[in-house]
Order: C-alpha cells, then sequence, then structure tokens
C-alpha cells in the first residue's frame, strides 16, 4: 500500500479548533440541559449588513445572465484588485501585487510552496495554529518536541515584553510569521514595533509573512494597519489579509494577498512571478459571487457597514474585558482586536478551560492551543450575538473563589 506523508505522522494532534468542538460535544452530551454559548472559535455570527449583501444577491443574478455570466478569474477581478489597492494601500501596488484568494488560512497554506521543506520557520509564541501546522505539514517543521516542534523558532510574546518578541531571537534567512492585531493575544503592534521589525528582516535576510486578517479592528489612529505603511517592507514582505471578520464572510470565503514585485529570493528571482505560478497551478481563483460581494464591501457605503459590525464585535470584546476584570481576571486585547487574552497564572490552560465549561457552560480557547507561552492564558474571542456575550459575562462571576 502506499505510504503515509511523514510530514502528516508528524502533527501532533488534531487541529486546535476541532479538538475544541470535539469537547464541546462531549459535554454536551454529557449534559444535554446545557446552553453551551461559545466564546471559542473565532467565527462570525451577524447576518452580513444589507449592502454588502446585496452585492452578493446580485453577482450571484448576474451569472444567470448572458452578459454578466463569468467563469475562472484566475488571480481575481482586476476592477478588485485595484480597489484592495486604492482602499488599502492608498493605491501603492499594482493590479497583479494583489491576488484575490478564497481566504487568508487557504493562502497561508498554499505560500509554504514559495519557499520548501528546508525553510527556517519564526512564529511569535503565541500564535494562530495555521502558521505551525502548515510549516509541519510542508515539511519545513520536524516532530513535537514535547514542549514545540523541532525547527520552528518560537519567539515568545508575554506581558513581560509587551506582547512582542525580541527580535534578536529571529533566525538568518528565515521565514517569519507575524500577526497585527493578533490572533490570539489581542495585541496590536505599534509603527516603532513594526520599523524595528522590517530593519531586523531586512538586516537578517527574512521574509515576513504578515497578516492583517483583523487590521478593520483597528480603532487607535496611530497603529498601523498594514506592514506596507513601513518603509522597506516592499522588499521583505508578504500580507495576507481577509473580509472574513470585517463583512462576515467567514463563510462566503474572499481574502487577498499583496506580493510585491520588489520582493526577491536569495537567487534574485521573482516571489511575486512564482507566487502567480503557484495560483495558476493549484487554485483556480475565489468565486465570482464573493468578489462581487467584496466591491460592494469596498464602496463608501460597503465600507461604512464593515466599520459598522466591527464595531459590534469590539463592543463585544469590551463587554468580555470587563467581565473579566471584574472579577479580578488580568487579561489584554480587545480594543483594537476581538480577542481578549485572560491570564490565569500556575495553571494549565486546558484545566482552566474545562472549569469554564463546566461551571459556565461558556466555551473558551484554552492558550496553550496556541503554543508554548500559551499556557496559562485562555483566548476570549467576541463574536457572538450581543445577548449571548451578555449571558455568558454574567456566568462568567461564577468562577469566583
Ligand atoms: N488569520 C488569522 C490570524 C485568523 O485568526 C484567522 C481565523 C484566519 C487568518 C482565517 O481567515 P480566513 O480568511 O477566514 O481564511 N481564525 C479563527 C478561526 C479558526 C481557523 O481555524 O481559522 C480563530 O478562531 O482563530
Amino acid at each position: 500500500m502506499i505510504q503515509r506523508n511523514k510530514c502528516i505522522e508528524n502533527i501532533k494532534a488534531a487541529y486546535l479548533f476541532p479538538e475544541i468542538a470535539k469537547r464541546r460535544r462531549e459535554y454536551a452530551a454529557a449534559h444535554p440541559e446545557a446552553k453551551i454559548i461559545s466564546l471559542g472559535v473565532g467565527n462570525t455570527t451577524e447576518a452580513i449588513l444589507p449592502h454588502i449583501d446585496q452585492g452578493l444577491t446580485e453577482g450571484a443574478k448576474r451569472l444567470g445572465t448572458a452578459e454578466g455570466y463569468s467563469g475562472y478569474t484566475d488571480e481575481g477581478f482586476e476592477e478588485l484588485r485595484k480597489k484592495i489597492s486604492e482602499v488599502f494601500y492608498t493605491g501603492s501596488f499594482t493590479v497583479d501585487e494583489v491576488f484575490i484568494s478564497d481566504g487568508a488560512k487557504c493562502d497561508i497554506g498554499r505560500l509554504q510552496l514559495l519557499f520548501g521543506a528546508k525553510t527556517e520557520v519564526a512564529v511569535q509564541d503565541p500564535s494562530y495554529p495555521v502558521y505551525v501546522d502548515g510549516s509541519v505539514l510542508a515539511g519545513a517543521a520536524g516532530g513535537w518536541s514535547g514542549t514545540g516542534y523541532q525547527g520552528i523558532t518560537y519567539l515568545p510574546c508575554t506581558a513581560e515584553n509587551g506582547y512582542f518578541p525580541d527580535l534578536d531571537g529571529l533566525p538568518k534567512n528565515a521565514l517569519f510569521y507575524f500577526c497585527s492585531p493578533n490572533n490570539p493575544t489581542g495585541a496590536t503592534a505599534n509603527r516603532e514595533q513594526l520599523a524595528a521589525l522590517v530593519k531586523a528582516a531586512r538586516e537578517k535576510g527574512v521574509l515576513i509573512i504578515f497578516d492583517a486578517a483583523y487590521a478593520e479592528y483597528i480603532r487607535d489612529p496611530v497603529l498601523p494597519k498594514s506592514i506596507f505603511e513601513i518603509d522597506g517592507a516592499r522588499t521583505c514582505a508578504i500580507e495576507v489579509n481577509s473580509f472574513s471578520k470585517p463583512a462576515g464572510f467567514t463563510g462566503v470565503r474572499l481574502g487577498w494577498t499583496i506580493v510585491p514585485r520588489d520582493l526577491k529570493y536569495a537567487s534574485g528571482e521573482s516571489v511575486n512571478a512564482d507566487w502567480a505560478r503557484v495560483c495558476g497551478t493549484i487554485f483556480n481563483g475565489a468565486s465570482n459571487i464573493a468578489q462581487w460581494g467584496a466591491l460592494a464591501a469596498l464602496d463608501a457605503q460597503g465600507l461604512k457597514e464593515m466599520k459598522e459590525l466591527c464595531d459590534f464585535y469590539l463592543g463585544n470584546a469590551a463587554l468580555i474585558r470587563g467581565a473579566l476584570r471584574k472579577l479580578g481576571i488580568d487579561c489584554a486585547g480587545g480594543d483594537n482586536s476581538p480577542y481578549i487574552w485572560a491570564r490565569f497564572p500556575g495553571r494549565d490552560s486546558w484545566d482552566v478551560f474545562a472549569e469554564i465549561l463546566e461551571k459556565c457552560q461558556v466555551v473558551t480557547t484554552p492558550g496553550a492551543g496556541f503554543g508554548p507561552a500559551g499556557q496559562g492564558f485562555i483566548r476570549f474571542s467576541a463574536f457572538g450575538h450581543r445577548q449571548d456575550v451578555e449571558e455568558a459575562c454574567a456566568r462568567l462571576a461564577k468562577l469566583k473563589g
């Protein structure tokens, strides 16, 4: 029989979120009366707002007309690529530097193909599990050592360093996944920090994959929403982004990736040209309907709706953070991000997860699932209906004592 891919063997256990869903199901089976509320996976809950929804439905209707029909769109509608450049990057990228995807996670997975199994990988610790698990699947990291995967450099992001890593630990010529606003800590890097990151990356020949999936949650006007607000980033960074969290497109599926033409490998060859080649080979473009929705999201009315939606979830975040602080639980995040990172010193985060589920019937995400430095933390997601979030906040009082 055919052999199993060794890289899959190296993966420690189930992907974090299905594991949480399994524990929730087990709890629900044992407690059929429980009204469980999820503040676990960051999955949007609110209806798509009317103008953006109209973009989607009109897009679907177009496909039923001779004039409006479209098939494969490869790297995406040119009009959408242009609009993304204008709205998010002051028009500074040409259409061939903007690649439309079916979501940030999908591109994070595919991007590894550019660099291969020999790549050194560094991550913020804790981090979105796809960076590490994707690297293991691509063969760029080895087996589980008990505290982390062999071959991955974990750069701790803790309360002590303001959730920004010590860049001296960044290996040379590595791929560095960096997420701001951060999942899971909720920390948002400021301009000086990102400038230091770009400087270190350029000095060390590091390529940054900057995940800006939560950029539209930034409310502080001085905080950068993109790595490309920093001079020099075009020669050392790729940015992935998504309509999932600002437009409620988690189920619609649409994102984009910026690969600057100035970005070169050690050999001098173009990363952009290779990315076009990879996408052309294993990706047949994003849904046309989703792209019509995204175009609606990027006009004046759509941008207003995206802000409204993010404000709603930020309102939830403020409620959760307030409830935790009232209990004396130290927490970060929640002001420019939809995640709250709560500290339970000296505790195993899976134990705290189980305690919150049992006492409050609230599902969270254990910090250890995001990396070794996540031990002793719980991530609360602000994606939920207001009534559920209010109810969850009231139940959290049961954690007292
Ligand atoms: N990037 C980051 C940093 C994310 O947190 C998520 C979703 C994505 C990308 C995915 O974006 P798409 O455009 O929708 O592909 N993170 C959620 C959902 C769990 C998951 O496995 O993606 C979370 O709870 O962390």
